[in-house]
């Protein structure tokens, strides 16, 4: 598997796979879930509908991911998943690093090779970025997957450098 960091936009990455990070609702939201929406159109909130309808109706739990059509993007599918919110008194990162590997899974399933992935958890929901990043990568790295490209796509200079610490 070849890693790769990219700073810039998530929604313009030529992959098979965007990953969102969602929220429970799968309804949509902020960050780079509110610009995956505007910028893959209706046909991916139409899909969450009919997941929430048919198996989420309680909302997807914090560390799965579920996949829908990409819409309008250039990558065919979008793997939504969602992070846990940062939490100072409890160590949340297990459900993190599952974040990653659930995601890694539904492109395995769906039988995918290249798959971007923003730092979740790591804005809205408050997460340390240096933490995020560390537990991103470690978790990729460690995860069995036939998934070749794993790009990473940082929207900021600052985060871009804390997955190059890592990396
Ligand atoms: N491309 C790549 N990364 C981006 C983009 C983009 N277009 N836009 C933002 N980021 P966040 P979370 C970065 O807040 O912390 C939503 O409302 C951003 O700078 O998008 O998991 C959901 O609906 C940050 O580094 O996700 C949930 O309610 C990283 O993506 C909640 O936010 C993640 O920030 C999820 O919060």
């Amino acid at each position: 598997m070849q890693i790769t960091l990219v700073q810039g936009d998530i929604t313009e990455q030529d992959v098979d796979a965007v990953v969102n990070a969602a929220n429970s609702s799968l309804l949509g939201g902020g960050g780079v879930d509110g610009a995956i929406h505007r910028r893959g159109g209706p046909a991916i909130l139409e899909e969450c509908r009919k997941l929430r309808a048919s198996h989420y109706g309680g909302g997807l739990p914090t560390g799965q991911a579920v996949a829908t059509t990409g819409g309008d993007l250039r990558a065919r599918w979008v793997i939504h998943t969602v992070g846990p919110v940062y939490s100072d008194t409890e160590d949340r990162s297990a459900l993190l690093a599952s974040c990653y590997r659930e995601s890694l899974r539904v492109a395995d399933d769906l039988g995918l090779r290249s798959i971007a992935f923003p730092a979740v958890s790591a804005g809205i929901y408050g997460w340390p970025m240096d933490d995020a990043a560390r537990i991103a990568v470690t978790t990729v790295r460690s995860t069995a997957t036939l998934v070749e490209d794993v790009r990473f796509v940082l929207f900021t200079p600052d985060a871009y450098r804390a997955f190059e610490r890592v990396l």
